[in-house]
């Protein structure tokens, strides 16, 4: 891709409460994802792989967990085609006034960082979907049409529209109305929060925007509904691949079920994901005698309990008699012995000692905040505590990454 044709901006920012207490402690884009990933490798990836040169992410909940996370970017920095990616992390600067107002906002914030790379269009992104994605296709769709704006869209089932901007759009593909998360939808057509806009008509429409003291500077809310009543072209572009959006603790969960029936690629080997590597203290050891049935166990992880539709991410320990069943182990978990994990997301670097019992077979996703200790069953008591030890280092992870000094601050 042309350098200055199109850039990226990657909104990073949001607080992330439906995912809490996964949010606690870390940015919702931070959160750990797939067994060795964070959920806006996912994004930063596909702008890598396709051959996007500049991403400013623009981050302000948690920033710290993100830009320890991603540092100075170097994990992602390599194109297929050769020629480095670079990855500026922009947060809010505004004096006497806290943080960016919005989505809208933060571009709005950051007009001198995308005018001095002086793009074409600017494509604007989240940090809290999964989905591999080719953004030269959708440039190129944005670039036939000619339209101001282009927005990638999704048929969703209709129970789900409430949480999606709803569009309706004409035979060609031009959009004629568009609602942000209406009560009652009139189309099951929704935005996945992904834009391109020819920069000159997005910095006009938001330096009004910014103006407007009415206005909550969203995308959704006012954006996307200004530029349609101003008259401007307005253009859906169909995707047809993989796309969940892991906002909250049940898509998160139901990310990791696609991940072992099959329905999302975790291989990655067509569309590499990349990450922030960190070295695994020794490959994995699965016991002879645990039964791991669908499940992905990663590296540096320990496991002598069963597993039956897990995730376990890297440094991880199971101990003896554990049963594990649709669970979400995340990085540096320490389960003890004869524990019973039932559709549960256990968090980072959480504690869960013998003899526990954590969810159940049905009712609702039960989750572990990073960090906390679930006590064990008193029968336990007598016996001193047989924790494994876990070989994972969580001071390394971005959990434990506030105030983490390899953050590289690159702010036009
Ligand atoms: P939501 O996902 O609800 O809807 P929002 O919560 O605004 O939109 O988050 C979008 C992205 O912006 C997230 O990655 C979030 O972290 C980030 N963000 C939020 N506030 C921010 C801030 N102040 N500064 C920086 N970043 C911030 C949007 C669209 C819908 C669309 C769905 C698809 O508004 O129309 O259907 O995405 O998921
Ligand atoms: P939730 O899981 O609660 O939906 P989001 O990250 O989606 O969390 O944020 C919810 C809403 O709050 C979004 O519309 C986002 O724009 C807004 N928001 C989040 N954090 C901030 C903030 N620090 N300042 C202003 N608005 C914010």
């Amino acid at each position: 891709m042309n350098t200055n044709e199109c850039i990226a901006m990657l909104l990073a920012g949001g607080e992330g409460r439906r995912l809490a207490p996964l949010t606690t402690h870390l940015a919702k884009p931070a959160v750990p994802f797939g067994g060795r990933c964070r959920i806006i490798d996912y994004t930063l990836s596909n702008c890598v792989n396709s051959g996007i040169s500049t991403i400013g992410v623009l981050t302000q909940y948690k920033a710290e967990s993100l830009h320890a996370h991603i540092g100075d970017g170097s994990s992602w920095r390599h194109t297929d085609d050769g020629r480095e990616t670079d990855i500026a992390l922009l947060p809010s600067s505004r004096i006497g006034r806290e943080g960016y107002a919005g989505t809208a906002d933060a571009i709005c914030q950051n007009i001198d960082f995308i005018d001095a790379k002086a793009p074409e269009h600017v494509i604007v992104l989240s940090g809290d979907h999964i989905y591999h994605m080719d953004y030269r296709e959708l440039l190129e769709a944005h670039k036939t049409s000619g339209a101001a704006a282009t927005i990638a869209v999704k048929r969703v089932p209709w129970k789900e529209t409430s949480r999606f901007g709803i569009m309706n759009a004409d035979g060609k593909g031009r959009i004629t109305s568009f609602v942000e998360k209406p009560a009652k939808a009139q189309s099951n057509l929704a935005s996945m929060g992904i834009y391109i806009f020819r920069w000159a008509d997005l910095r006009e429409v938001l330096l009004t925007d910014c103006e407007d003291e009415r206005s909550s500077h969203d995308f959704g809310k006012d954006i996307i509904p200004r530029m349609l009543q101003a008259g401007e072209h307005l253009e859906a572009y169909a995707f047809e691949g993989y796309w969940r959006d892991v906002g909250t603790v049940e898509s998160l969960w139901e990310a990791h079920m696609d991940i072992l029936d099959g329905t999302l690629d975790a291989s990655c080997e067509a569309w590499p994901v990349a990450t922030r590597e960190r070295k695994p203290a020794f490959r994995s050891y699965v016991s002879p005698h645990a039964d791991v049935l669908t499940s992905y166990v990663h590296e540096g992880s320990s496991v002598e309990g069963d597993l039956e539709r897990s995730v376990v991410f890297g440094g991880v320990a199971i101990g003896r008699g554990t049963e594990v069943r649709e669970g979400i182990v995340m990085p540096g978990v320490r389960i003890g012995r004869q524990a019973r994990i039932t559709r549960a997301i256990i968090g980072e670097g959480a504690v869960i000692e013998d003899g526990a019992v954590v969810g159940s077979p049905d009712g609702d996703i039960v989750v572990i905040a990073a960090g906390e200790r679930v006590t064990g069953n008193p029968l336990y008591a007598k016996w001193p505590l047989m924790l494994p030890k876990s070989m994972y280092d969580v001071n390394e992870s971005a959990y434990a990454g506030a105030g983490a000094t390899n953050v590289s601050w690159d702010k036009a």
